[in-house]
């Protein structure tokens, strides 16, 4: 606890400097975005505090910035982005190691690590982005001038290593390839790691350990795992009619070429394809077609217990359904192959493969709950969804579409953000985010012409006021969250629903502006505003930086804005922010509700 304590002190003392020379009240919760407290092992005995260093953000409006290798002959992002960053921040180009980098619809995108003496840096990334002309249109960075650098030779094993991060994490090494990376310290100084995966599937746990390579300590974690933990409200007595439809074909062949069934090179006849494989118990109990020819009709009793056969083979069906829908509406989107999504076969087109999501319905690992895993690009997504006891039947997650499309967002999100380490989304503030994107993913999928209150999972819990604090609204009446609310926040879920709230009154402004689009699913090319607010969505999330905050976040909305529409939504999404704390001065966790000049 000593490094803990010695910590919070030196913290306490920034706050204090911070409020001697502003005007603005300091918040307690400034360490919400730089770190994160877990408490891990079986009883929470380990409290492990993880750092992750202030991450800047700079959009360059619609024009970008002119560099001096965006007009040489033969564009190479590699040599471009090493050079823009090397120059932008002062430093060697030693220190800047090219990861990778995506293609997506308006932007091409570099993800770049600091280096020091040749070894990466885990948690000190960048990330630029050029437009067709080669211009950098933004850039973030959490790079620091280290000092104290650990030697780059390993002393401790990684056989020890591992040992060690499987007793503190009470997991065992999953096999997947170990890395030494350094990691940046609170202090600057820079620690040499092993950087390890460690599982428990029966306790819901995927961890990547960070160990000294010196001192053989558990230093940081990378948690792949997104619980929820939600809110449970009294129940009442109100029954939502579920409205189940025999849908035929729903897939779409441009993002799924070989349909849901089939990886290119095998096809299947049950809850097993490219994207997705559904299942019960183990990956081989996927439910089968019901009569020839791809038919999966079976009908939801909900009368009788979810575990009955046919009501397991309904939610595994539906299971299947959703998530391969969201596979499909994001492909359109931009979340495709090259920019790090789930599928086994990747047709050629970048990224890596193998890695649909594995959707594991009615867990027996848990109840009233759901949590979705997302290791780096190259790994399966888990997604595990469980029962519900609240109800007598009980219920079952997997029916409830806004939950199905909660979990399936943190993996969109936290394999965006940063491009495609699931390491991004770490933080309190970020990991808040995370809960944040994926209510509203489910909102913008429940909206129809006209704009309504959203409310996340009123069926599992059987009451219409869902499982979050209020619904999602556009009246300050019905849902005050604002910015200042993250002074005293500290939950995740609590932190996003401010974020989701948000959100929701830039959708409603954008439909108010533009209309809405019942194609929006299948067709991405119209000028509605739900079909804005999906693009604006998913391109932010490759211009972020690594662990955003709700200023960085925003700003990546407006720079997105400023790619894909040359900003012709700029000031529409400013006041929309704006009305919600998050002006042009908010910092710290104080709102402002200023909006640019000309706005
Ligand atoms: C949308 O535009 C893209 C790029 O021009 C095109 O490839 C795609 O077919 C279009 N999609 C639809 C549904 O019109
Ligand atoms: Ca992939
Ligand atoms: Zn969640």
């Amino acid at each position: 606890m000593a490094p803990f304590t010695k910590l919070l002190s030196s913290v306490l003392i920034a706050l204090l400097y911070t409020s001697a020379t502003t005007a603005m009240p300091s918040p307690s919760s400034l360490k919400h975005s730089t770190h994160r407290t877990r408490s891990i092992g079986s009883r929470g005995e380990l409290k492990l505090e993880t750092f992750h260093p202030e991450s800047t953000f700079e959009g360059y409006g619609v024009d970008g910035l002119d560099h001096p290798l965006a007009r040489r002959g033969g564009f190479d992002i590699k040599t471009a982005s090493v050079s823009f960053l090397a120059s932008k921040l002062g430093i060697s180009q030693d220190g800047v190691k090219f990861r990778t980098s995506a293609e997506a619809q308006t932007a091409q995108h570099a993800f770049l690590q600091q280096q020091i003496n040749g070894v990466p840096v885990a948690n000190a990334v960048a990330n630029v982005a050029f437009n067709s002309n080669g211009k950098v249109v933004s850039f973030s960075s959490s790079f620091v001038k280290t000092s104290n650098n650990a030697d780059k030779i390993p002393t401790v094993s990684l056989a020890d290593a591992i040992s060690t991060a499987e007793q503190a994490l009470g997991g065992t090494y999953n096999g997947h390839p170990a890395t030494l990376e350094f990691l940046v310290q609170p202090d600057d100084s820079a620690a040499l790691t092993h950087v390890i995966q460690i599982q428990n599937e029966k306790e819901g746990k995927w961890f990547e350990a960070f160990v000294d390579a010196h001192s053989n300590k558990l230093l940081s974690v990378t948690d792949f795992v997104t619980k929820a933990s939600y809110l449970v409200l009294p129940i009442n007595e109100e029954v939502l009619t579920q409205g189940f439809q025999t849908l035929t074909d729903p897939q779409d062949l441009t993002a799924s070429p070989d349909g849901w069934h089939s990886d290119g090179t095998t096809s299947t006849t049950t809850t097993a394809g490219n994207n997705v494989i559904a299942f019960k118990g183990s990956t081989t109990g996927v439910t089968s077609q019901s009569s020839s020819g791809l038919n999966f009709i079976y009908t939801q009793n909900a009368g009788v217990a979810p575990t009955t056969a046919t009501n397991v083979a309904a939610a595994v069906t539906n299971a299947f359904y959703i998530v391969n829908s969201v596979h499909d509406f994001s492909y359109k989107y931009g979340f495709t192959e090259a920019t790090f999504n789930f599928q086994n076969n990747n047709f050629g087109k970048g990224g890596r493969g193998n890695d649909r999501v594995t959707v594991s319905v009615q867990d027996s690992a848990g109840v009233d709950n759901a949590d979705f895993s997302t290791p780096p690009d190259g790994q399966s997504g888990a997604m595990r969804m469980f029962l519900w006891d609240i109800t007598n039947p009980e219920r079952d997650g997997a029916i409830e579409n806004d939950i199905v499309i909660h979990e399936n967002t943190h993996g969109i999100t936290n394999r965006m953000t940063g491009g495609g380490t699931g390491r991004c989304l770490q933080t309190t503030e970020a990991g808040g985010m995370g809960e944040g994107w994926s209510d509203t993913m489910a909102d913008w999928n429940a909206q129809g012409a006209t704009t309504v209150d959203f409310v996340l999972g009123q069926y599992v819990i059987n009451n219409p006021a869902g499982i979050r604090t209020h619904p999602y609204s556009t009246s300050a009446t019905t849902n005050p969250l604002r910015y200042s609310n993250l002074q005293t926040l500290t939950e995740v879920h609590a932190i996003g629903e401010v974020w989701a709230n948000m959100l929701h009154n830039v959708y409603a402004s954008l439909v108010t502006a533009h209309g809405w689009s019942a194609t929006a699913r299948t067709n991405p090319n119209t000028t509605e505003g739900n079909v804005v607010f999906m693009h604006l969505f998913l391109d932010s999330l490759l211009l972020q930086p690594c662990n955003p905050t709700f200023l960085t976040a925003r700003n990546a909305w407006i720079q997105a804005d400023a790619n894909r529409f040359a900003g012709a939504n700029n000031c529409l999404l400013w006041h929309a922010f704006a009305s919600r704390g998050l002006g042009v001065n908010a910092a710290n966790h104080v709102d402002d509700s200023t909006v640019p000049a000309g706005c």
